[in-house]
Order: structure tokens, then sequence, then C-alpha cells
């Protein structure tokens, strides 16, 4: 049986990839294996139904068997861990490589989150002006680290990793900003994660759930 994944029957992205199930698929597609998706409404995500399997009333999850998962970091930790290709054998590479996922969410992803959060809803607020340079300055003081490390390396540690796979998906949420051009290397970085033919496919599964929710 194949695991199935939960996704937006609509994405408020309009099919550019940014929505979580985005680093799910990418990482199941990586690894080769299968998966089905279970589109739901925002609705739907607030029953309790979905609830059960997401606590906070969102996507994606993640259900194998009798394994439920949510969290996209720890789904795509759980994909890396069950199958080759995400986590290097050595020991040592491996804790990095999961380190660098941590890295992505816990300290790349708030100050880009909320960087885009207030580009989109806070526009009208009388204190957006005053805010956006600080949120911005953040965002750069991270990308400017990161860039740093990165360097001319093809990927963070070595071979490409869930580590990789996770940074690329946050990153990406600067497309269209202006910011993450600043940073050539960074800018390199990502469009080779998306050049893989693994974040293709994916990229193309979500956007043609797009496709066929607009059209109908
Ligand atoms: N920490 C959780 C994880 O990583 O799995 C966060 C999951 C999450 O934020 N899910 C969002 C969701 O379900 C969708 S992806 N939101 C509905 C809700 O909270 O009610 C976040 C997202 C949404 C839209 C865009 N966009 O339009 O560009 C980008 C990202």
């Amino acid at each position: 049986m194949s695991p199935t994944i939960t996704a937006f029957k609509s994405s408020p992205d309009r099919g550019r990839g940014l929505a979580r199930d985005m680093a799910v698929r990418w990482a199941l597609e990586e690894v080769g294996q299968p998966y089905d998706v279970r589109l739901v409404t925002f609705a739907e995500m607030k029953e309790p139904a979905h609830r059960m399997l997401q606590p906070f009333g969102q996507i994606p999850t993640y259900e194998d068997g009798d394994l439920a998962l949510f969290e996209s970091g720890a789904i795509v930790l759980h994909i890396a861990e069950r199958h080759a290709g995400l986590l290097p054998d050595d020991a040592n590479a491996r804790a990095r490589a999961i380190t660098w996922m941590f890295a992505a969410h816990s300290t790349m992803q708030p100050p880009i989150v909320e960087y885009g959060m207030a580009a989109l809803f806070e526009r009208e607020k009388t204190w957006h002006e005053a805010r956006q340079p600080v949120l911005e300055q953040r965002v750069r003081d991270r990308l400017n680290e990161l860039s740093g490390r990165l360097g001319d390396a093809d990927w963070l540690d070595g071979a490409f990793s869930a580590g990789d796979l996770l940074m690329v998906v946050v990153l990406r949420r600067l497309n269209g900003s202006g910011l993450l051009e600043e940073y050539p290397n960074l800018s390199a970085y990502v469009a080779r994660g998306e050049a893989r033919s693994a974040f293709k496919r994916a990229f193309a599964d979500q956007l043609a759930v797009f496709a066929a929710a607009s059209s109908g």
C-alpha cells in the first residue's frame, strides 16, 4: 500500500509549489516511493476527522498503514529514514544532514515566513511601512550567513540530502521578493534543487491539482 498525503484542494499559492505538501511530495519522488493524495478544502481541514491527523487543522499529513504523521519536517525525516537517497549512511554525516533539516525549519524559516506574511496580510496596517525594513533585514542576516556557509559548494554538506531539500523549499518562499537574488550562490542553489527531476515531478503534480481545481 502506498502512503497517502493530504494537500489543498485549491492552493492559495496558485500552484507555485509553496504549500508544505511540496516538501513531502519532493521527498517521496526523490526516494521513488509512489503515493496517493487526498485533497482537502479549508473547511475539511478544520473538521474533527482531519484534526485527528493534524491537531492544528493544516496540511500536509501522511498516513502509511497504522502510522499517521503531521509536520512536513517530521514527515520528510521519516521518509528519509525509511528509504535510501536522502540521508548519508555515515552516522556523523547523517546527523549533520538532519541538523540542516532543523536549521531550515527552525532558523531560516521563521524570519522568511514572518516577512512573507507581513507582505501578504499586513500591507494596510499603519505600521507596515516602518516594520517591513526590519523584517527584511532579519531575512537578509540569515541569507548572508547561509550564503557564507554554502560558499561555492553545490549542497550544504556533501551530497544532496533531506537538509538541502527542506532548505530549498524554505528559500523558495522568497521567490519574487528580490532578496534571494542578492545572493547569487543561494539563487543558484535553489535553481539546482528545482532542476532535480524529482522536484520537477513533485511540482508538476501539485500544479496539476491547482489547474484542475481552477478549471472545474
Ligand atoms: N509546521 C507545519 C508543517 O510544516 O507541516 C505547517 C503546516 C502549514 O502551515 N500548513 C498550511 C495550512 O494548512 C499550508 S502550507 N494552512 C491552513 C491553516 O492553517 O488554516 C502554508 C502556506 C500556505 C499558503 C502559501 N501561499 O499561498 O503562498 C504558502 C504556504
